[in-house]
């Protein structure tokens, strides 16, 4: 394991407006990942597995998808793996980010260049080829991501994402999902018909100015007690907490009541590099440091971090 978070500096600081060569620069509002995050005092359980983290590039490699709707900083494999074993996990699952749209290059290259140590979630139309769908499962990938924030995607056609859905569900993959809570009513009856597991990203992304009780978060949670292949991350704080960093302590009772009712179907990660974070930059150690006041017992942690994980990802 890496013993000082130096392998992680130099990234995240490529400048506003570098050259690219072909016009794919940094949003200027964009804010890079800490490049030097602090040591977590929380140490993961043997084997643990970041399950929620992106690779951005780099561009002049791995061109931004002509359709994005931001350009990121590069956030690429290497500085990914560095920050691995700087927290102490062992593994990661590496999602495919917006900004690169159903190119997977990067995912698949990170995958292959990770000795064993990735899984990732791919993006993918409906073209896709069987042969395509094959060549990534051997890479690693173990499962496609629908979204539906609208600030990062266009519209896709609902029975496309089930055709899609239907060729991914043979692979054994499952589907990870992404939207707000205010649209889970409209998208219950798609979601609950789906014909694999479906996790869903950062809890649905709950208002946590309101109440745990509360109807809103109240039908996140009948979601999953009356279907059982759904799953939950129960990442992002930095993104939902209203409160704010380091603490993130408004977010606190949502994660750990998912993480306690359903022990078996909760994922965590760290969501490096932090796409359109625009209220701040998390420190990847304090998230770490996050985890045991979510998960509270090593039981808990195990099934979290490991068991979990390990169980969709690694199965095969
Ligand atoms: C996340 C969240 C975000 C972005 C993406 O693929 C993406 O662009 O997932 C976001 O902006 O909320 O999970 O990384």
């Amino acid at each position: 394991m890496a013993t000082s978070p130096g392998d992680v500096r130099t990234a995240g600081t490529q400048a506003h407006g570098a050259s690219r060569g072909d016009g794919q620069r940094m949003d200027v509002d964009w804010i890079p990942f800490d490049p030097n995050p602090s040591k977590p005092r929380f140490r993961p359980p043997p084997g643990a597995v970041d399950a929620h983290c992106h690779v951005f590039g780099p561009g002049d490699v791995f061109p931004y998808a002509p359709e994005r709707k931001y350009t990121p900083c590069d956030a690429p494999k290497e500085k990914l793996f560095a920050l691995r074993d700087f927290l102490g996990f062992e593994r990661n699952v590496v999602v495919q980010a917006t900004c690169h749209g159903n190119d997977n290059r990067a995912l698949v290259d990170a995958l292959v260049h990770s000795g064993g140590r990735a899984r990732g979630v791919a993006s993918v139309a409906r073209t896709v080829s069987d042969a395509e769908l094959r060549a990534m499962h051997e890479a690693g990938v173990r499962g496609t991501r629908f979204n539906f924030v609208r600030r990062l995607v266009d519209f896709t056609p609902r029975e496309v994402l089930v055709e899609i859905a239907h060729r991914i569900a043979p692979l054994g993959w499952h589907v990870v999902v992404y939207f707000e809570a205010k649209d889970l009513p409209e998208l219950w009856d798609f979601f609950t018909a789906l014909p694999t597991i479906v996790v869903v990203d950062h809890m649905g992304r709950p208002d946590v100015t309101k109440p745990l009780d509360g109807p809103e978060f109240g039908r996140f949670v009948r979601l999953m007690r009356e279907h059982p292949n759904v799953w939950s991350k129960v990442s992002c704080p930095e993104r939902l907490s209203v409160s704010g960093p380091p603490d993130y302590g408004d977010v606190v009772p949502f994660a750990k009541h998912l993480v306690e009712t359903f022990p078996d179907r909760v994922l965590w990660g760290t969501d490096w590099p932090h796409p359109n974070m625009k209220s701040h930059m998390p420190d990847d150690g304090k998230l770490v440091d996050y985890l045991p006041r979510i998960a509270a017992t090593p039981a808990l942690q195990r099934a979290l971090l490991v068991d979990n994980p390990m169980r969709l990802y690694w199965k095969d």
